[in-house]
């Protein structure tokens, strides 16, 4: 596939070095182009804007309060809808995990549940980063934060699951590491009406704790491993993404411990969790199994 050449981000943002969130922000851009609006919540995204008065994406970018991604992208609908304008403009809402799954997901499910017509875009980097790496409900079992020093206990929410729930046309997951699959993923949908949703593994270094170089391939490993399948939901038919279906054979499958053990902030956690994403991952890919030979 080609990819667009010219860029929506201009160059040198204040990410950290290795930062995934920054190149799936840079291929969804270019997949959505220039007639985009963007909405975004506090967090780490917010930061790569810059401070006010400057801004670092080509497109229009509203910066809104965290609870409200899912409303401020409906008032943005609403308006466009009313100026004869919400043909040609694309609503997108960027907002991390804790943004989507924790504070944000009432604005989020009611936009949803309107069938509000934009694309919300997660990127999960799996706990709140931009103060410090505090737990969310996305943390997965065992990873290590500010407020679960000894793990944490529960395993992380699925919200892919929460949104196909509604009913919406698009559901799709994606990650940093693959980013011609998030490109064609966000082109896809930008031509799809009504709410479309996408959750996107996002490999963060100070907050997995890993050297910055390593950020492809330990976003690799996890969908390598089967930890984070790669597939899209289209009007409720399952599709699995190129780069996923070799794991449908368990056999072909990475062991779960490659990708733990290549991260600091998994670094106490005990053989009984780590049997736990045997399990977790032999199950889901065996309801994908089942839901692929069943529709
Ligand atoms: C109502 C409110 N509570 C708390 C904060 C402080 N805050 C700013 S960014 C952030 C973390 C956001 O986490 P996430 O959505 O996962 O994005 P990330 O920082 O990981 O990119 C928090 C808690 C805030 N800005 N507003
Ligand atoms: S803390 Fe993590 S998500 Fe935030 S800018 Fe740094 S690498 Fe990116
Ligand atoms: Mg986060």
């Amino acid at each position: 596939m080609d990819i667009v050449e010219e860029e929506f981000i201009n160059p040198g943002t204040r990410m950290c070095a290795g930062c995934a969130m920054q190149l799936i922000y840079r291929f969804a851009l270019k997949a959505l182009g220039p007639n985009t609006i963007l909405t975004v919540p506090a967090s780490c995204l917010t930061v790569l804007h810059g401070m006010q008065g400057f801004c670092s994406t080509k497109v229009s970018v509203l910066h809104t309060p965290f609870a409200t991604t899912g409303a401020a992208a409906s008032g943005i609908v609403a308006s466009l809808e009313e100026k004869g304008l919400a043909d040609n403009i694309c609503v997108v809402a960027f907002a991390g995990d804790g943004g989507t799954s924790d504070i944000g997901i009432q604005a989020l499910s009611g936009a949803a549940e309107r069938g509000t017509n934009f694309i919300y875009a997660c990127y999960d980097n799996e706990a709140y980063m931009n103060t410090g790496v505090q737990r969310s409900s996305s943390t997965p079992l065992g990873a290590f934060t500010a407020t679960t020093p000894g793990g944490k206990i529960r395993p992380k929410k699925n919200m892919p699951r929460i949104l196909e729930a509604h009913g919406i046309p698009y559901v799709a997951t994606a990650n940093g590491s693959y980013p011609i699959d998030l490109y064609d993923k966000f082109k896809r949908a930008r031509d799809i009406k009504g709410t479309r949703y996408f959750h996107i593994l996002s490999a963060c270094p100070p907050g997995w704790r890993f050297d910055p170089k390593d950020t492809i391939y330990i976003g690799r490993l996890a969908t390598e491993t089967g930890f984070w399948p790669l597939y899209e939901i289209i009007n409720g038919k399952f599709v699995l993404s190129q780069p996923s279906k070799k794991f449908l054979d368990p056999a072909k499958r990475k062991d779960i411990e490659q990708y733990l053990s290549a991260q600091k902030r998994f670094s106490n956690i005990s053989k009984q969790d780590i049997e736990s994403y045997r399990n977790y991952i032999r199950d889901q890919w065996n309801e994908i199994k089942r839901r692929l030979e069943n529709q």
